[in-house]
C-alpha cells in the first residue's frame, strides 16, 4: 500500500492549483483504502507481481474518490471521513469538475497498463455504478420500492467497484474464467456486505467514529433496507409516519423514526443480510490457493459486517 501512495502522489499532480488542493484534500483525507487492498491481495494471492499492480490500485482508488466527489455534491452532503466535504468548502462546482479530473486521470492510467481487458472490466464498471446513481435517483421518494430494486441499486452503485478491483487482480494474474468468476463473485458479496452496513451505519452509528451525519439517507428520502424492513414489521401509524418521512424527506420526526427502525429489528434483520453476502464471499475463495493474502480476504469477510465507520 505505501507503493500505491507513491503512484496516488505521482499521479495526482496536476499545473492546475485547484486540482492538487481539492484533489489532494480528498484522496489523503483518511479513507479505508479498502478497494486498492482488494487489487492487491487478489493479485497476490494469485502470485501477480508486477508494477502494474499497483498503478491499477491507485486507479480504482480515483475512480472510487471522483464517485464521491460526485455523490457528495447530488447528496448535499457536509460531512465525510470526519471532515467537511470538498462541496462544503471548495463548492459544487470546483468539486464536480475535480471529479472529473480524477475520473479521466484514472482512464490515462488504465491505458498505460496495455491491456483491453483491464479497460473493458473498468469501463463497464463505471458505467454500471453510473447506472445505479440513476436507478437511486429514481428510487428516492418512493416508499414502494421492492427490495430487489434496492439490492439492484447496491449492487451497481457499490459493490460494482468492489467486484472491479477483485476481478482486476485475476486479470493481472492472467486466471482461468472460473477463477476469474469467483474472484468477481467475492467481490460483489463483500461490496454488497459492505454498502448494507453503511445502511444500517447511517441509523445506529456514531457520527464521530462514522465520520459523517447520522439520518442522511432520512433526510434525502432514502429508501434503504432498514426502512424497507421497518414498514413491513410495525403498526398502520409507524408505517405511514415512514412513508411520509421517505415521501418527504424527515428532520423533525426523525428520532422517533429511528426508535421505530431499531425496536422492529429492522437493523438486526439487515445486518443478517450483510452476513449472508460476507458468507458467500467466504465461499468464493474456496477456488484460491491458501495463502497469507487469502487469509487476509477472509478477514476483510468479517470486518465488512463488523465495522462501525
Ligand atoms: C464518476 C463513475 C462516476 C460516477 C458518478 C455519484 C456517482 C456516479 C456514484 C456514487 C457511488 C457511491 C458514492 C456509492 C457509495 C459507495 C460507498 C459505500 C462509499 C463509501 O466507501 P468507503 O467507506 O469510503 O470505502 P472511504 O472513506 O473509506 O474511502
Amino acid at each position: 500500500m505505501r507503493e500505491v501512495d507513491t503512484v496516488i502522489a505521482r499521479r495526482l499532480s496536476s499545473d492546475v492549483a485547484l486540482i492538487n488542493q481539492i484533489a489532494g484534500y480528498i484522496v489523503h483525507a483518511g479513507g479505508k483504502r479498502m478497494r486498492p487492498k482488494l487489487v492487491l491481495l487478489f493479485a497476490n494471492a494469485l502470485q501477480h507481481t508486477s508494477p502494474d499492480r499497483f498503478e491499477l490500485a491507485a486507479v480504482v482508488e480515483f475512480i472510487h474518490t471522483a464517485t464521491l466527489l460526485h455523490d457528495d455534491v447530488v447528496d448535499e452532503s457536509s460531512m465525510r471521513r470526519g471532515k467537511k466535504t470538498a462541496n462544503a468548502l471548495f463548492g459544487n462546482a470546483a468539486s464536480v469538475l475535480v471529479g472529473d479530473f480524477l475520473y479521466s486521470r484514472a482512464f490515462q492510467m488504465m491505458v498505460s497498463v496495455n491491456q483491453m481487458r483491464v479497460l473493458e472490466v473498468l469501463a463497464d464498471a463505471t458505467n454500471v455504478i453510473a447506472e445505479g446513481e440513476v436507478l437511486q435517483l429514481m428510487n428516492m421518494h418512493d416508499p414502494d420500492i421492492s427490495v430487489e430494486s434496492y439490492l439492484r441499486v447496491i449492487r451497481f452503485k457499490t459493490a460494482k467497484l468492489f467486484e472491479a478491483s477483485a476481478r482486476l487482480g485475476a486479470v493481472l494474474a492472467q486466471s482461468n474464467a472460473a477463477i476469474e468468476e469467483a474472484c468477481a463473485a467475492y467481490g460483489r458479496a463483500l461490496g454488497t456486505a459492505f454498502q448494507l452496513i453503511d445502511d444500517v451505519l447511517d441509523y445506529e452509528g456514531d457520527p464521530a467514529a462514522l465520520g459523517k451525519n447520522v439520518g442522511d439517507d432520512l433526510r434525502e428520502g432514502k429508501p434503504t433496507l432498514p426502512l424497507l424492513i421497518a414498514m413491513e414489521r410495525s403498526s398502520q401509524d409507524e408505517r405511514d409516519l415512514i412513508r411520509h418521512a421517505i415521501e418527504h424527506g424527515e428532520v423533525e420526526r426523525l428520532n422517533e423514526i429511528v426508535q421505530i427502525v431499531r425496536k422492529t429489528g429492522a437493523l438486526d434483520a439487515t445486518r443478517e443480510a450483510a452476513r449472508a453476502e460476507a458468507a458467500q464471499a467466504r465461499d468464493a475463495l474456496n477456488l484460491l490457493p491458501p495463502s497469507i493474502w487469502r487469509e487476509a480476504l477472509l478477514e476483510f469477510c468479517a470486518q465488512s459486517v463488523e465495522r462501525s465507520f
